[in-house]
């Protein structure tokens, strides 16, 4: 049984960094062990007894096994000593919970698979991006960063004054929408956004988890 938590995926992912990210933050030492989930055959066996919807990432911490991102983030915030990721009061705790939900449901899909994976993954690996998919995912997007927006106010993080896990989910979908020439102008319209993640982006913390 591992004293040190287990992170079970891939660097590349967006969910794992947000996790890696929570670690980090926390000062926590953990091992990112490699999952291929697009191996030929599928996700390998021994993933899909740690995750049944074979997807990434998957937690171990003293025997304890745990997959859902926003569930692993929350327990590495509470069960490891160092800075609160989660507000204590209600109402801003809420709404740290409000930008992990959009995040979820709403930008992960269209920021990072209708516009980043489209324009510069798919090119990158010989598939020509597919434009009409991101030209309907345009209107989502600013959608989601009006919301993203209109949450986070005065900042200067997502939720108010102290960085909190919605920062932590959110700055890794930043980090690869605005890898894409679509996110400069839907990001014009949104200064404190474009200040937000010029902060987020510089922390040491993103460093630390750009690579495996
Ligand atoms: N709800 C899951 C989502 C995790 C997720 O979708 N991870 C992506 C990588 S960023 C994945 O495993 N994708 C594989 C697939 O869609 O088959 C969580 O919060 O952990």
């Amino acid at each position: 049984m591992s004293e040190q938590p287990v992170l079970y995926g891939a660097a590349y992912s967006v969910y794992v960094r947000a996790a890696r990210l929570a670690l980090t933050e926390k000062g926590v030492a953990y091992r990112l062990v490699p999952v291929d989930i697009f191996a030929p055959g599928g996700p390998p066996p021994e993933h899909l007894a740690r995750h049944p919807f074979g997807r990434i990432p998957a937690f171990e911490h003293r025997g304890f096994a745990l997959y859902e991102t926003g569930a692993i983030t929350r327990y590495v915030d509470e069960a490891f000593p160092g800075p609160a990721l989660q507000p204590q009061a209600p109402q801003p705790r809420a709404r740290m919970n409000q930008v992990i939900g959009i995040l979820d449901v709403y930008a992960y899909r269209t920021l990072v698979w209708d516009i980043y994976v489209e324009r510069v993954s798919a090119p990158k690996r010989g598939r020509a991006s597919d434009e009409a998919r991101i030209r309907d995912a345009l209107p989502w997007a600013a959608t989601c960063l009006a919301a993203l927006d209109a949450i986070m106010g005065p900042g200067p993080f997502l939720t108010g004054p102290e960085l909190t896990l919605a920062d932590l989910h959110a700055a890794p979908v930043f980090a690869l929408f605005t890898a894409a020439p679509e996110a400069e102008p839907l990001l014009l319209p949104h200064p404190g956004l474009q200040r937000w993640w010029g902060r987020i982006a510089a922390r040491p913390s993103m460093a630390a988890t750009s690579q495996a």
